[in-house]
């Protein structure tokens, strides 16, 4: 008989929660799996499909993942990996306008990880009845780089019933991933969407004092069809192990130029007669944007550089000198 399998819901300090036939178990975060060293902080994540031993009640081995939401982690010693959620369909960068403020750099992370990943993702412009223009605004950038924007509201009075008709759409259709800043109205934008869920919110001056209302990711399955999985609030969102040859293409309007610049391994990192730095002086790259590539780009190169204590990148490569 073969070893049953799981589908892992929920991961808390010491246990996880874990789907077995239609059932909810609670299995130990302990094992041979835990005591082998690999790059990621934790060889599990939400949304893993896992082996079980033939006792039942410990982890053999996790399936090999379709696709993985994860950034840099904050550790110290060598660079790690922290997987935010595994096996997605779907990622919602949610951005307030306003309160907390936009976070160009935050929203571009986690685009460009999602990009790295093939996964597809829509940028949720959240909290537009707080400033118009802002939001006039982004929507413009974000138009020209090619991703996929929708705007919304669940303030009483400025409801977006056709951007949440959208949205709520997207997430029966899929299994998504919400991820941003804490107070971006997350939780608040699930609980709107999805007729059944009642998922904790907060007000701005918790969080402000560094509370997050979200403290855990749980998959939940959507009556309807889908599976959402919301995320306490992140700060920053740094790619882990993205070679600096390989970071424009996660920009697709940056990318969109290289065939003018006159290098043909051009970073736009200051090499003559490039036309990304050209297009940004012209106004035809928002400026965000390229800001975000060249900060993204500066950590890869300072990650490749040796004795980093960064691993090398699992894809892409050293920066080669600029030829004709
Ligand atoms: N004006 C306005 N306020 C909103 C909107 N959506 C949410 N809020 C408020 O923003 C605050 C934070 O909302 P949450 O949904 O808890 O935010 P979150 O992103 O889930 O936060 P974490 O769980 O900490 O990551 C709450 O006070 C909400 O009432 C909106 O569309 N407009
Ligand atoms: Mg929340
Ligand atoms: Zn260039």
């Amino acid at each position: 008989m073969s070893s049953p399998e799981g589908l892992v819901l929920r991961i808390d300090a010491k246990v996880c929660h874990v789907e077995v036939d239609g059932e909810r178990r609670q299995l130990p975060l302990a094992g041979k799996l835990f005591e082998v060293k690999t790059h990621e902080k934790r060889p599990l994540a939400v949304g893993d499909r896992i082996v079980l031993d033939a006792t039942g009640q410990a982890i053999d081995a996790v399936l090999p993942r379709s696709s993985q939401l994860h950034r840099r982690a904050a550790s110290e010693g060598e660079e790690q990996a922290q997987v935010l959620a595994a096996n997605l369909t779907h990622v919602l960068a949610v951005q307030s306008v306003a309160s907390p403020p936009f976070q160009p750099e935050l929203v571009d992370g986690v685009l460009a990880a999602a990009a790295r990943e093939r996964i597809p993702a829509t940028l949720v412009l959240s909290k537009i009845d707080l400033d118009p223009a802002a939001a006039k605004r982004w929507s413009a950038v974000y138009a020209h780089a090619g991703v996929h924007l929708v705007a919304t509201s669940t303030a009483a009075g400025h409801e977006t019933t056709a951007a949440n008709a959208e949205l709520a759409r997207l997430l029966h259709e899929n299994r998504s991933v919400v991820v941003g800043l804490s107070g971006a109205g997350k939780s608040s934008l699930l609980n709107r969407l999805l007729p059944g869920i009642t998922l904790r919110t907060g007000d701005l001056n918790h969080i402000r004092q560094g509370r997050h209302t979200t403290t855990h990711t749980e998959l939940l399955p959507l009556p309807g069809g889908g599976h959402v999985l919301d995320t306490p609030g992140v700060r920053n969102f740094h790619l882990f192990c993205v070679g600096s040859q390989e970071m424009q293409f996660l920009f697709p309007e940056i990318a969109a130029r290289l065939p003018q610049c006159e290098y043909r391994s051009c970073l736009h990192d200051g090499e003559a007669r490039c036309a990304v730095q050209q297009a940004v002086a012209a106004g035809e790259i928002p400026a965000s944007r390229f800001q975000s590539y060249r900060t993204m780009l500066h950590d890869a190169l300072q990650a490749e550089r040796p004795g980093s204590k960064a691993k090398a990148p699992a894809r892409g490569g050293a920066r080669r000198r600029p030829r004709r």
